[in-house]
């Protein structure tokens, strides 16, 4: 189950103009402000890879490398790959409680061929319960064994392999009033599930790093502190909790600002932070009074912003920057609404003004405004 269109959550206004202003001269010409500049992207633009100081992740589908045009900008582009859905329970668990590995690990050569990271996501989420897990037999294994031995065989079979686990995923309530509430929860307990899932990770791969991951983290505080607290209290249990990730599916008119100081909270753990599933809606924006080239121009500004927020972590916070979905045409925003475009390649590959923010933040400089 896919987490609620944002429109429905975050009711924020659609604040200020962003202070970044590059543009792609083709996208943004008609509606800028009056300070906006356009700004052709450079025809040379270097790969995102080669001027990040971190791993610059993508999300993929085993299909995905069935395409010769995709495969070939993500060998160019990144240089970590997150599964997008088929290292989650929803593939992996069959309907009679045994597991396939056969997408995932295509997935997994695929990176280790071409001298990529491979992020593990996800093993434990609310949204997937498999009927195997549902109706288990007690008579044959008790639940809490099940879940063990579940997550022992999906971190053990790519240890080695990955270089972190998105251990548990979206574990805030929506409205951050405490946890979610699950399968996990009720069988095994709210905090405790959570706790074990960490443990249980480790013993399989102890040099995993082992993550959180939850979205709208920068939209609403409340649901932030939710996370903070709970990551606070897995680290004071013992629980090897060793990075945050915040998803970032934002919308272009996210208020400026709020990205940067989610950042900065997260980062004030001492944990390494992962930009773990970033994409810029256009048609989730709230305000539906900015025009199509103003979005674009928001959502240039919103990857500069979450770029920069990034690389003023100290080195050693920055665990990767993963965008979810390289092309605007393989984004599962797509689905949602035909006409979004949230990426930073367009459908044909070529980059958008987002990454050549990118790349200038990646290398330190600031765009033009
Ligand atoms: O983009 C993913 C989509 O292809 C899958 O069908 C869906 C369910 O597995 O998950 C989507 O990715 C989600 C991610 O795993 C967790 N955060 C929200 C992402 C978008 O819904």
């Amino acid at each position: 189950m896919d987490p609620p269109p944002l429109g429905e959550v975050a009711r924020r206004a659609g604040g200020g103009l962003g202070r970044r202003t590059v543009l792609a001269g083709a996208l943004a010409l008609s509606a800028c402000g009056p300070k906006a500049q356009s700004q052709p992207i450079p025809a040379d633009l270097p790969p995102l890879r080669s001027v990040a100081p971190f791993r610059v992740g993508a999300c993929v589908q085993a299909l995905h490398l069935d395409d010769p045009a995709l495969a070939a900008l993500l060998v160019r582009e990144v240089s970590q790959l997150t599964p997008e859905w088929q290292m989650k329970m929803e593939y992996i668990v069959q309907p009679d409680g045994s597991f396939r590995f056969e997408a995932p690990d295509r997935i997994a050569a695929f990176a280790r061929a071409h001298g990529m990271g491979l992020l593990g996501h996800n093993l434990v989420w609310y949204a997937q319960t498999p009927e195997a897990f549902q109706r288990l037999d007690e008579n044959r294994i008790g639940f809490a064994d099940a879940y063990r031995n579940y997550i022992h065989a999906v971190a053990g079979r790519y240890r080695g392999q990955v270089v972190g686990w998105d251990v548990v995923n979206e574990p805030v309530a929506e409205d951050g009033n405490g946890w979610r509430d699950s399968l996990w929860a009720q069988r095994l307990g709210a905090f405790e599930h959570i706790a074990l899932a960490y443990r249980t990770a480790h013993e399989a791969d102890p040099d995993a790093v082992l993550l959180l991951n939850d979205y709208n983290l920068e939209y609403f505080p409340k649901k932030r502190a939710t996370y903070l607290n709970l990551a606070e209290r897995l680290l004071a249990s013992g629980a090897p909790l060793t990075g945050l990730g915040a998803q970032m599916h934002v919308a272009a008119d996210v208020p400026p600002g709020e990205i940067t100081r989610m950042i900065r909270d997260l980062a004030s753990l001492g944990l390494p932070i992962h930009v773990s599933e970033l994409d810029v809606s256009l048609t989730r924006a709230e305000n539906k009074l900015l025009s199509r080239a103003e979005l674009q121009r928001r959502q240039t500004a919103v990857y500069a912003e979450a770029a920069e927020a990034f690389m003023a972590l100290p080195e050693r916070q920055r665990f990767a920057f993963t965008l979810w979905g390289l092309r605007d045409r393989d984004s599962w925003l797509r689905a949602e609404n035909a006409a979004d475009a949230p990426a930073v390649f367009d459908d044909a590959g070529r980059p958008k003004a987002g990454a050549a923010a990118l790349v200038d933040a990646f290398q330190g400089r600031r765009p033009q405004a």
